[in-house]
This record gives C-alpha cells, sequence and structure tokens, in this order.
C-alpha cells in the first residue's frame, strides 16, 4: 500500500483486519499525507470535523474531541497520529520510503514494487492511497530560479515558522489555500501582492470553538448522523436539507433569504441552499451574484470589488471556505494584481513581472494547486499487463473503472481517484467507503479461488462515458478547473470526478459486488 494519510491508515487497519498481511510506504517521515505536506498558515478543512472524521470506530468518534468547527492543520495531523497509536498500525509503517516503480508480473500474478533508495516488495494486491491532490503545481514561470528570497510552495510548507514581519510577499494563486492564507501573511507581512489569475467565491467559514451542545448531540447518535450523511449527494451536510423548489420558482425575496440564512450559517450550507445550484446555470447565477453582492458590500474600494468578483458559475470550482478573506483587500498594505487577461510574465531576482510593471517581493508564496487525480499516478514508474506504463495508458485521460481500477492493472485499487465521487464528497467517507468495497472485493476472490480481479476494457469505456455525461448535466464544464485538469498546461481536458453523487455511486459499486464483480475479468 503505497500513503499513510487517512486513506492508508484506515486501509491499514481495515485489511489488516481481515488477516492479510499489510505493508504501508509513505514517502514522509509521519503519517498524514495532506496534512503533514499542506501546513501553510490557516491550513485547516473546509468540511465540519464532525463530518470529516473516520466513522468505522465507535469508540474513536465518540472519545476524540474536536476543539473547533474546522479543524486546524496541526489538529488534524495530531488525529492521525493518535489513530496509527490506537489501531497499533505504525508496526507496518514504513516512513521515509517514496514508491518509484511498480510492475505487474504477469507470470506469478503478483506486483513487484521499488522504493527510491532500491528496496523491493512483493505484494499480491496494491492499494494507491496517495491522494488525489498530492502532487504540488509549480508553474514554469522564467526566471523562478533566479529569485533570491524563498520560494514557498503551500502544499510543500517549510516546518520551521516563517516569518513574513517586515518582508514584501509575492503571492500567487486564490483556490482555498490561498484564500486560506492570504488574511493571515497580510496582518504580519510589510506588503503583500496577490496575483489572482481566477477570482475565488469564498463563503465565511464562521470557525469558532466547538458548540458542546452540537457536539453531545451528534454524538448521542453518531451511527445515525453518518448514515444519514451518507444519504446526502456529498456525503455530509445532512442537518441542512435544500428548499423544496428550485431557485428560481421562489420569489426574489424567500431565495435572497435563504441565501442569507446561508451566509450566516457559513461553509459549503450555501451550496445546499437550492437543489439546482449546480445543475442549472441560471439557478446558479443567482446564488452567485448573491455572493458578488457579498463582495462589493465588504470591499471598499469598487475597482477591486470588481476584480475580486468570479464570472464563472459558483461551485464549478471548488468553493473556498474562508475567515475574512474578502475584507483583507481593504488592508492598506494589500494589492490585488489581475493576471487573467496578462500572465505573469516572469519572476524577476526582486519581484513578479505582469503586465509590464515588477511587483517588488523578498518572499515568493506559490499557492498554484496541484497536479489532481493523474499527477500522483503518472509520476511513478507504474506498469500493468504488457509493461504498459500507466502514463501512456491515460495519455487521453484517466481511463478507469468505478473510480478504483485501471484495465491492464490488476489488483491495483486507486483510492478516491478519478471516476469516483472523492473530491465531491467528504473526503474520509469516501475513503472509508472504497476500503471497505476493496476488503469485501479480496475476500470475494479468495474465497472463490481466484488470484487476480481486472476491470474489462468495456467497462472502462462505459464507465468513463457516464462520468463525462453525468458531467454534461451540471455546471462544472464551465470553468477551468483541477476537476477538468484544466489548471495543467498540456493536461487533456476531461472531467474527472463523478459528479452523479455519493449514494448512487455506492449503490453502484455495491451492486457490482453483489452481481460477482460485474465488468470484471477474475482468474
Ligand atoms: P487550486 O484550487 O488549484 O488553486 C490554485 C490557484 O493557483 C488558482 O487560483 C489558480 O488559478 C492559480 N494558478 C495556478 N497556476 C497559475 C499560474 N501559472 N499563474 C497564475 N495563477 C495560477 O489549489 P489549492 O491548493 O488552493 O486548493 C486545492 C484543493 O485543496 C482545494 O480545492 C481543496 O479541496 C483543498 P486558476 O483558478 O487556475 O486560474
Amino acid at each position: 500500500m503505497t500513503g499513510a494519510g487517512f486513506g492508508g491508515l484506515y486501509a491499514l487497519h481495515k485489511l489488516r483486519a481481515s488477516g492479510l498481511a499489510v505493508r504501508v510506504l509513505e514517502a514522509a517521515p509521519s503519517v498524514g499525507g495532506t496534512w503533514w505536506a499542506n501546513r501553510y498558515p490557516g491550513a485547516r478543512v473546509d468540511i465540519q470535523s464532525l463530518e470529516y472524521s473516520y466513522s468505522f470506530s465507535e469508540p474513536l468518534q465518540q472519545q476524540w474531541r474536536w476543539s473547533e468547527r474546522y479543524a486546524s492543520q496541526p489538529e488534524l495531523l495530531r488525529y492521525a497520529n493518535h489513530v496509527a497509536d490506537r489501531f497499533e498500525l505504525r508496526r507496518d509503517i514504513v516512513l521515509n520510503t517514496r514508491v518509484s516503480a511498480a510492475h505487474f508480473d504477469e507470470a506469478a500474478a503478483c506486483w513487484r514494487v521499488r522504493s527510491d533508495v532500491g528496496r523491493s516488495w512483493r505484494a499480491r494486491f496494491i492499494v494507491m492511497a496517495i491522494g488525489p491532490l498530492s502532487t504540488p503545481n509549480t508553474p514554469a514561470f522564467d526566471g523562478l530560479d533566479a529569485f533570491t528570497g524563498p520560494v514557498l510552495h503551500s502544499a510543500a510548507w517549510p516546518h520551521e515558522p516563517v516569518d513574513f514581519g517586515g518582508r514584501d510577499v509575492a503571492l500567487v494563486g486564490t483556490g482555498s489555500s490561498g484564500v486560506q492564507m492570504i488574511p493571515l501573511i497580510a496582518e504580519q507581512a510589510r506588503t503583500l501582492t496577490v496575483f489572482q489569475r481566477t477570482a475565488a467565491y469564498a463563503v465565511p467559514a464562521r470557525n469558532g470553538p466547538l458548540d458542546p451542545e452540537r457536539e453531545a448531540r451528534i454524538k448521542a447518535d453518531y451511527a445515525g448522523f453518518r448514515a444519514r450523511n451518507r444519504r446526502m449527494r456529498a456525503g455530509f451536510g445532512s442537518e441542512l436539507s435544500p428548499h423544496p423548489l428550485p431557485t428560481l420558482a421562489v420569489t426574489d425575496a424567500e431565495r435572497q433569504a435563504l441565501f442569507e440564512e446561508r451566509w450566516q450559517i457559513g461553509g459549503f450550507s450555501l451550496l445546499g441552499a437550492f437543489v439546482d445550484t449546480l445543475t442549472d446555470l441560471r439557478a446558479n447565477e443567482a446564488c452567485a451574484e448573491f455572493v458578488r453582492g457579498k463582495i462589493r458590500a465588504i470591499v471598499r474600494d469598487p475597482a477591486v470589488a470588481a476584480r475580486l468578483c468570479p464570472t464563472h458559475p459558483i461551485g464549478c470550482k471548488r468553493l473556498c471556505v474562508d475567515t475574512g478573506y474578502y475584507d483583507t483587500y481593504n488592508r492598506a498594505n494589500v494589492t490585488l494584481v489581475d493576471v487573467s487577461r496578462a500572465p505573469i510574465e516572469r519572476i524577476a531576482p526582486h519581484g513578479v513581472v505582469s503586465g509590464g510593471r515588477e511587483h517588488r517581493a523578498d518572499l515568493l508564496v506559490l499557492a498554484t494547486g496541484f497536479d489532481a487525480f493523474t499527477g500522483p499516478l503518472t509520476r511513478i514508474d507504474l506498469r500493468g499487463r504488457g509493461g504498459l506504463h500507466i502514463r501512456d495508458k491515460w495519455r487521453g485521460g484517466p481511463l478507469n473503472y468505478l473510480g478504483l481500477t485501471v484495465a491492464g492493472f490488476p489488483n491495483l485499487f486507486n483510492l478516491v481517484g478519478p471516476g469516483s465521487t472523492s473530491a465531491f464528497t467528504s473526503v474520509i467517507t469516501a475513503i472509508e467507503h472504497h476500503i471497505d468495497w476493496i476488503a469485501e472485493c479480496i475476500g470475494w476472490l479468495a474465497a472463490h479461488g481466484r488470484q487476480t480481479l481486472e476491470a474489462s476494457a468495456d467497462a472502462e469505456a462505459q464507465w468513463v462515458a457516464r462520468v463525462n455525461q453525468i458531467a454534461e448535466q451540471t455546471v462544472y464544464p464551465h470553468c477551468n478547473s483541477w476537476y477538468l485538469g484544466a489548471n495543467i498546461p498540456g493536461k487533456p481536458r476531461i472531467f474527472m470526478p463523478l459528479a452523479g453523487g455519493f449514494p448512487a455511486y455506492a449503490e453502484r459499486c455495491a451492486a457490482v459486488a453483489r452481481d460477482g464483480y460485474a465488468g470484471f475479468v477474475t482468474r
């Protein structure tokens, strides 16, 4: 198994309990995955912690106490470490070990895995638990190497504290990572210049200490709460129901009142106010315009507010959940530079050049995201049957079946990968579902005397077509997001996650298992 983040930890626990010998190989010197790597100021989860947490152990979910509504990165890392200790996982985790190659040995029907320092392992099954957002994207800016100050990427942040005091900071990127750190850096830096290619929709997190009454209420029936969440399209948010009518079927006043109520509640609840926000562009525009109205009300300079107002559909890129983001642009030491029409030209030794002008900086922050979904696998020398490299297999986009398996790559399971609800679900819910499915599948193979399971090419083609068809019925194709690979130059524009909702997806996976792994070839 590759990766000791939330996916790898639970997979180890579950598969070990099923009687398998499991080894987890982790590149980092610690467990924690995403929450080990993304330690920039303000890093925190954007789904409430009572929902973004494991459900597999009742004692764990009862006893663990989150301090805030949305846990911060250090607390999430403590949680991962607690889980590793509590379930005695460490003895089967090999840290500081990056998997560099995995080749399927057809004669022996097993995988041969190598690390970057030349160690090797043999495995019947491989679970890729490396996370869809684990390969940082560093744009190839001219002159980047010649920048004289530190260059920090949000997803590879230093472990020592970074002192922004008295510094002129340039920051590129206004996705979730940029939106979380911009207010905190602005408070410390002498100046902060933000380079924005696409304006972000951000809704207030309304973070704060976890309400003990709410915690007690949920913990009184945590299993029921989890079950209700699993019936939600996103796998979370069951405490709030959408309006029974479509967005445009209610009066303006009623619509605005509901948007306002959700804005006050905070977080993703705004996107759940009406059922059609993500499927109907006109409905979406009503919600988008509500947020633009908020931006205009918060940001005092109308020209800056106009630049901060997004024009793409809301939710088309992942919604940002913020604390004080727009208000930061009212500070005298913060400048917003729009690079949507004129891209960053180059990085100079002491600044960033855009629109023919050099913006002075002595520290450069890249909050420029990830090569999502495919990057983590294609950078490994991963070869299936006939020596087929995953890079070649996925040249035109990430072919897969059920978002878990790839034809030609027997016994390989890719957790929360392309073709699954992954990024559209509370990811720990998606992880638990995948691992339970994998454990059952491996059990079935053993019970039926089969050594390998492999998606058929037909099942794979149909699944990918279905993922795209579903996406076409939503607003997601109407912007340039990492869901589409559009943030990486040269990457094929293919919609990768499954937008059909978690319950339908889980039911489909269950049906495939019930039907004796329909769509798979087993030998
Ligand atoms: P995102 O959401 O991919 O954001 C990256 C940002 O960096 C985004 O604003 C990009 O603009 C910008 N970017 C990327 N390349 C460039 C170049 N070359 N020039 C200017 N700007 C650029 O990554 P995050 O880390 O913020 O969040 C990823 C996920 O982690 C998030 O969705 C949560 O699930 C947690 P663009 O929008 O592509 O125009």
